[in-house]
């Protein structure tokens, strides 16, 4: 049961009762089958073999490759170390070219390892790297560029790969939120010189924490695998530096049991993003982020921009609004990671060179979606978002500060 509101007052940031009797999560994670993923625990106790390339952790890798089309696939703890294990293994030195409007992992990955980010603006129709500014920041001391299919909707592919071949760049991309999407008919997962994926509690396809790199390149396949398991080549044997990002059992298993359910949860994100789309159409100043129809998508983020100068709202207080209605709508990705630390300090100036970027860090935000969110809780949540909007100049005259 929700409470719709009729007064500005029955607003639950004014005093008034929260719409939601229960909290609405942007991220709550999908559940398959659970009898499926327990019988798997059971399988592995049984078995006493937990981690280190297992059973289980070897169909996953199997699964995964075949979806992204590639010969070889690592599972991994995470995908920060996942990008950590990957740049170590490229053996870069220098700048490499990355959005700032990303997950700070994105970034803190190409930090941990030494080089240097060199952020680049984005694109406002995808939200991704625009191939155009990419272009502009290459100079000699350009190692690669690292892009992210931001929001699961493919990056600039193709014509960040001509850039790349043309100035002899190594290409990656981040696609922590982009499993199951395509660019141009074909999956994500083997474009670049290799891929990586997260299967985090909040993806649409988890493994309560998990990665994944897929590449065509076996001979950086190898080199990945040494970098995921110490460096060891053979018990005692160790050839290369390296750390512990293995994925252990239990993880693949739910992974395993997660991919089983990967065709339901997508029709679920497509019912929900359909139902966000009715009931948000036709509203003046609120933009819903869209996906190519013509390609796969996972629809596994809502991610809306808001026009504050046309609604006399601000976002944040629109976000604020709704999290006191126990609507935890989430500022993905705020304030953009050149305003977060170290970059903040390293590069003070580098917001002057990313507008798109800084005006998309302060309108966007992500509503709740997945299977623990219904078409009923959807169409009361475009009400109230359609009553906060009508009511924009009031409100903010109205509100109190934050706190
Ligand atoms: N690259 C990109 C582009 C990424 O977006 C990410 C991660 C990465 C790389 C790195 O991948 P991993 O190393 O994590 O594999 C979340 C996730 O923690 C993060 O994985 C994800 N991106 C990012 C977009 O979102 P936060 O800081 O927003 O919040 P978190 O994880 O606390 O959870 C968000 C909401 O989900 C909460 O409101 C509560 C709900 N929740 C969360 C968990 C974990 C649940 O209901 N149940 C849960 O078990 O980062």
């Amino acid at each position: 049961m929700t409470l719709p509101k009729t007064r500005l007052a029955d607003l639950a940031l004014l005093g008034g009762s929260r719409a939601f009797p229960g909290t609405l999560y942007v991220g709550r994670p999908n559940l398959g089958d659970r009898r499926r993923l327990h019988e798997r625990l059971d399988e592995i106790l049984d078995r006493r073999w937990l981690t280190n390339q297992g059973p289980c952790v070897l169909e996953f890798e199997e699964r995964l490759a075949a979806l992204a089309g590639v010969p070889h696939c690592l599972a991994v703890c995470n995908a920060t170390v996942g990008l950590e294990i990957l740049l170590r293994a490229t053996e870069l030195r220098g700048e490499v070219i990355v959005p700032s409007f990303t997950f700070i992992a994105t970034v803190h990955a190409l930090h941990t390892v030494g080089l240097t980010p060199v952020f680049c603006d984005v694109d406002p129709a995808t939200h991704s790297l625009d191939h155009r500014r990419v272009a502009e920041l290459i100079t000699p001391r350009t190692a690669g560029i690292l892009a992210v299919h931001l929001w699961g909707r493919a990056a600039a592919v193709d014509e960040l790969t001509v850039l790349a071949e043309r100035h002899g760049l190594t290409l990656l991309f981040d696609a922590a939120h982009a499993l199951h999407a395509s660019s141009h008919g074909r999956p994500v997962g083997g474009f670049g010189r290799a891929e990586v994926f997260s299967f985090h509690g909040t993806k649409f396809v988890n493994s309560f924490e998990g990665g994944a790199i897929t590449t065509h390149d076996a001979a950086l396949a190898e080199r990945l695998r040494l970098h995921r398991n110490f460096g060891f080549a053979g018990y005692d044997h160790v050839v290369s530096p390296g750390t512990n990002g293995k994925m252990s059992e239990i993880a693949a298993a739910m992974g395993l049991t997660s991919l089983d359910a990967m065709p339901d949860f997508v029709g679920v994100n497509a019912r929900n993003y359909a139902a966000y789309q009715a009931g948000l159409a036709n509203l003046p100043g609120l933009e819903l982020f869209p996906y190519d129809p013509a390609e796969r998508n996972n629809y596994q983020y809502v991610v809306l921009t808001l026009d504050a100068a046309r609604t006399g709202l601000s976002r944040d207080l629109l976000v604020r609004a709704l999290q006191a209605e126990n609507v935890l709508a989430r500022r993905y990705f705020h304030p953009g990671c050149h305003r977060m630390e170290p970059y903040r300090t390293l590069q003070p100036r580098a917001g002057g060179t990313l507008p798109v970027t800084e005006r998309l860090a302060d309108s966007v935000f992500a509503l709740p979606t997945g299977t623990a969110v219904d078409p009923a809780a959807i169409a009361a949540l475009c009400d109230l978002l359609r009553f906060l909007l009508a009511h924009g100049p009031a409100l903010t005259a109205a509100a109190p500060p934050a706190p």
